[in-house]
């Protein structure tokens, strides 16, 4: 039995939840007081944790892996394998300043108080760059610090910079990237490595399902190469002719991005009645 640490409620939960179920795990969500529920038809078992605690429950081994933000890892700087990238709660750690203020490089932030919820983030990267700057180190909230007068400027996480803008700040140097990843104990015995492979190969055919379109198409025989260049797959078209003398139907399978990249070309290239649809589970 693996055990995986999910966040309880917030903005990983949903989508954390979501893939288990994409990948055909099912359980019963018991709502919002269940902390530990068990995989009906795979051997898992799933902690609801904060998830400020996923990344050291990992580690301590109360849980053997987990789905959290890379921000949270690095601030708790436990060492844990990060297995997979899930493309998932996309954002930014930044420091932003208000807009009065005039900002032309890093030495700026030079004998400035910074609030944060990220200390240890932010106490690397002053560090890095020699800079004598203090942190305050506050629990939410950070937006309103510099309004208040608690502080000079802020680092914190920024998505769309909509909550930046409207708190009278700009985004001044962004120190890390970040997503939702499936981490692990680096040490965990070979039983639950294997089960973790397992659920790692469900992750990676269901992310690679959703990047990938099925497509269809009708071309006239004598397009039939053009049109296959303009459909970058792995692996070669399949092929069936129409009852239309001279027409065939084209399928394949391509990468989103490149399918719309292409759409014009292909209709001037002949393509017609032209069909995409969803994968849901993509093995290479
Ligand atoms: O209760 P629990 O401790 O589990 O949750 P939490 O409240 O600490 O975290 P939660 O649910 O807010 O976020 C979980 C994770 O989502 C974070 O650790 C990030 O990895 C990721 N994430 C992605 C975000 C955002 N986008 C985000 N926009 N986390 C927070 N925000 C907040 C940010 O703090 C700021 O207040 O949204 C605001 C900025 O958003 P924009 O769009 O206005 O720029
Ligand atoms: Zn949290």
């Amino acid at each position: 039995m693996l055990t995986l640490a999910l966040q309880k409620s917030g903005r990983l939960n949903k989508q954390s939840v979501q893939l288990l179920k994409d990948c055909g795990i099912s359980f019963i969500n018991g709502g919002n007081n269940a902390l530990k529920v068990t995989a009906t038809n795979f051997p898992l078992q799933i902690l609801f944790l904060r998830d400020d605690d996923i990344p050291e429950c990992i580690a301590d081994g109360a849980a053997d892996c987990g789905i959290v933000g890379e921000n949270v890892i690095a601030e708790k700087n436990v060492a844990l394998a990060v297995d997979k990238k899930l493309e998932f709660g996309k954002c930014r750690l930044s420091i932003a300043v208000p807009n009065a203020l005039n900002y032309t490089s890093q030495n700026d932030l030079q004998n400035l108080s910074i609030a944060t919820s990220y200390p240890v983030i932010l106490q690397a990267y002053l560090a890095k760059n020699n800079l004598n700057t203090s942190i305050h180190e506050i629990s939410g909230s950070v937006e309103i610090a510099p309004g208040i007068g608690m502080a000079d400027a802020i680092f914190d996480i920024v998505s769309t910079g909509s909550t930046l803008l409207s708190n009278g700040l700009k985004e001044v140097e962004t120190i890390m990237k970040s997503e939702a990843v499936l981490a692990s104990n680096p040490q965990l015995d070979q039983k639950k490595k294997e089960i973790l492979s397992k659920l790692l190969f469900r992750v990676n055919a269901v992310m690679h399902a959703a990047n990938h379109k099925y497509i269809l198409l009708n071309t006239p025989n004598d397009k039939i190469a053009k049109i296959s260049s303009l459909l970058p797959g792995r692996k070669s078209p399949t092929l069936m002719p129409l009852a239309k003398e001279g027409w065939s139907s084209l399928h394949s399978v391509i990468k989103e991005d490149d399918f719309w990249q292409n759409i014009e070309k292909l209709k001037e290239a002949g393509a017609e009645n032209i069909l995409i649809i969803p994968i849901e589970k993509m093995i290479a």
